[in-house]
């Protein structure tokens, strides 16, 4: 527990009562609950909170933006499975971390969004009180469940359904409004401990019904063509060793999503990473685990699918999830530990390996791409193009199995996810369901404090600018990032020319910007990096120190493509282009 406040109560001086208040049992509650760390911004009214929790031994990351803070605690809440604290003042700062909670809520990320709010009699009236909103409305839509606490008896049970709000069935963020008056307010220090709650079991297992689990095996079994594809609700159940064995206990080829890269090594050789294209379209039987048939897999049909006659069978622990793009032939509603391991016991002792020709299409599929790419990751190019600087990072993970990758942009995204290849699990961190530019440098920041690996951040110029001065918090903290921005002098290439002359093009920045300078202004290493090898040394001897580290890698302004991958989603002007 927190100290408590010791006061005479004025009706009898002489008596002394133990009394908490408002300040101390939240603190208390998150404590109670294994609630470690906090990211933030401070300021009225929780600029005390911040101060007495570090106190408290609760580590407090101080941001510099919201929002950021707000992407730190949806990552941490991935990597833990315990929901992510951001901790924001009223109006302003709220809707700063707001665009946070809506994305950990978009991703199955448990969070929580703790902020600060004015006098609810006054907002309530709209008499214009200081940072005035009504906060838990606006909240409401955009997370899974959203409270008020008004009482300090309160904190306990307010804590205790965020906390299981966020982490229950599918996760998500959950939005806690803590009036200003509510930090002030003061209880017997007994009672107060009293009304905390330290919830049990906060995630149960969801177990999955045994004709389910034999349906969905039945179908797999018919297979000639089976898929298994893992996606980040396999990687945040933390079921590795369960999902390995299947995996491999089945023979079928996997595709991992982007943040389920590594929950098996990408160079297994069950993985059909390099061969996506083909076992999308000639799959018969898709097992989905943890992923969803959503933009990101083309919703389950059209082309990416092809004609084949098509069977789903899929595993998530959200039950309206079934159906919604595609038929499902077979829902396996239920954590992934759960089903994973009912799979596996209902498989029996030996289970029928796939057919050879569908293993043998798909593995010389993938050795036939991987071939090709090969020499492009050779590139010695200067300028450097994006798989010269991309074959260099390759290596640098290779060598480094634990470190942590973070990855947004463009092309500096998807060409990155392409080829960095990951061997362990949760260690590709990336943009996720939205495609958001921005969560650079929370998740670096997040992923450094909870894992306490090492982190590369590879990051398209314009993407790192959404959280670029967030480099001081990392110089602050002292922590082992390396961010490697692929500058190529805009967003998707630095090659546009307004046709009307005057202002610069829209998607062209500042030519020849020296980003590496940013992280010298605040005591972190910068370096320029214009050759491969240059760029080499210097991430080998960022991650090896684990120093603060920016390096700006120079890439030629015309390598990109528009969009990177998915330029096909921009929609066309009948018009001609004048
Ligand atoms: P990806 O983008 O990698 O394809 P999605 O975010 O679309 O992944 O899908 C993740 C899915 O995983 C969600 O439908 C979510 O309900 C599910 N999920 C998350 N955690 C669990 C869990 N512990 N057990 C079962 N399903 C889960
Ligand atoms: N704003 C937000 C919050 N998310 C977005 N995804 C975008 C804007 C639109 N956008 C993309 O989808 S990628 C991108 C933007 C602005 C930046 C691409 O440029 P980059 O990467 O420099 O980061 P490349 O390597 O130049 O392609
Ligand atoms: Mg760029």
């Amino acid at each position: 527990m927190a100290e408590a406040a010791v006061a005479k109560t004025p009706a009898d001086p002489k008596a002394e009562q133990d009394l908490t208040d408002g300040f101390h049992l939240v603190i208390d509650a998150l404590k109670l609950n294994g609630i470690n760390t906090i990211y933030g911004v401070p300021g009225i009214p929780v600029t005390d909170l911040g101060r007495m929790a570090q106190a408290a031994g609760i580590r407090v990351i101080s941001f510099r933006h919201e929002q950021n803070a707000g992407y730190a605690a949806a990552i941490a809440g991935f990597l833990t499975r315990k929901p992510g604290v951001c901790l924001t003042v009223s109006a302003p700062g709220f809707l700063n971390g707001l665009t946070a909670l809506a994305h950990a809520t978009t991703n199955c990320f448990p969070m929580i969004l703790i902020s600060g709010s004015s006098e609810r009699e006054i907002v309530d009236l709209q008499q214009g009180d200081y940072e005035e909103m009504d906060q838990l409305a606006i909240a409401k839509p955009l997370c899974k469940a959203a409270y008020r606490v008004l009482h300090a008896q309160d904190i306990g049970i307010g804590f205790a359904r965020a906390i299981r709000a966020a982490v229950s069935g599918r996760p998500g963020g959950v939005y806690l409004d803590l009036p200003a008056k509510l930090f002030g307010q003061v209880m017997n220090a007994e009672a107060g401990r009293k009304s905390l709650v330290k919830v049990i079991d906060a995630a149960p297992a969801q177990i999955p019904a045994p004709d389910a689990v034999k349906r969905a095996l039945d179908v797999f079994k018919s297979a000639k063509r089976p898929l298994i594809i893992l996606g980040k609700g396999a990687a945040y159940a933390q079921a590795d060793d369960a999902i390995r064995t299947f995996v491999e206990k089945s023979g079928a080829p996997f595709l991992p999503m982007s943040m389920a890269k590594g929950l098996l090594p990408d160079n297994h050789p069950q993985c059909a990473g390099a061969a996506r294209s083909t076992v999308l379209k000639e799959s018969d039987v898709v097992l989905l685990i943890g992923a969803r048939l959503n933009w990101l897999l083309s919703h389950g049909k059209g082309k990416t699918w092809g004609e084949a006659p098509r069977k789903f069978i899929q595993l998530d622990i959200e039950p309206k999830e079934m159906d919604s793009n595609v038929e499902i032939v077979a829902p396996l509603v239920g954590d992934i530990g759960s089903c994973v391991n009912a799979l596996l016991e209902g498989m029996g002792g030996k289970w029928p390996k796939p057919p050879a020709d569908w293993t043998g299409a798909v593995t010389k599929k993938r050795e036939d791409n991987v071939a090709k790419m090969a020499p492009r990751f050779m590139s010695n190019a200067v300028p450097m193009d994006y798989y010269g600087a991309l074959g260099v990072l390759r290596n640098v993970v290779k060598e480094r199995p634990d470190a942590i990758l973070v990855n947004e942009g463009a092309n500096a995204l998807d060409l990155a996810r392409g080829a960095i290849d990951m061997y362990r699990p949760r260690k590709r961190l990336d943009v996720g369901t939205w495609g958001v530019m921005g969560i650079g440098m929370g998740y670096a920041i997040a992923a450094a404090i909870e894992t306490g690996k090492g982190v590369l951040a590879v990051e398209g110029d314009s993407a790192f600018g959404f959280s670029g001065m967030e480099v001081e918090t990392i110089c602050r903290y002292q922590l082992p990032v390396c961010v490697v921005i692929f500058n190529n002098d805009g967003i998707y290439r630095g090659t546009d020319v307004n046709p009307a002359g005057s202002d610069p093009a829209t998607t062209v920045f500042v030519k020849g910007s020296r980003y590496d300078k940013m992280m010298e202004a605040f005591g972190g290493v910068g370096v320029n990096a214009t050759t491969p090898d240059e760029l080499r040394r210097a991430v080998n001897e960022a991650m090896d120190s684990g120093k603060p580290t920016l390096i700006n890698a120079v890439i030629d302004p015309a390598a990109g493509s528009e969009s990177g991958r998915i330029g096909n989603l921009n929609p066309q002007s009948v018009l001609k282009k004048k």
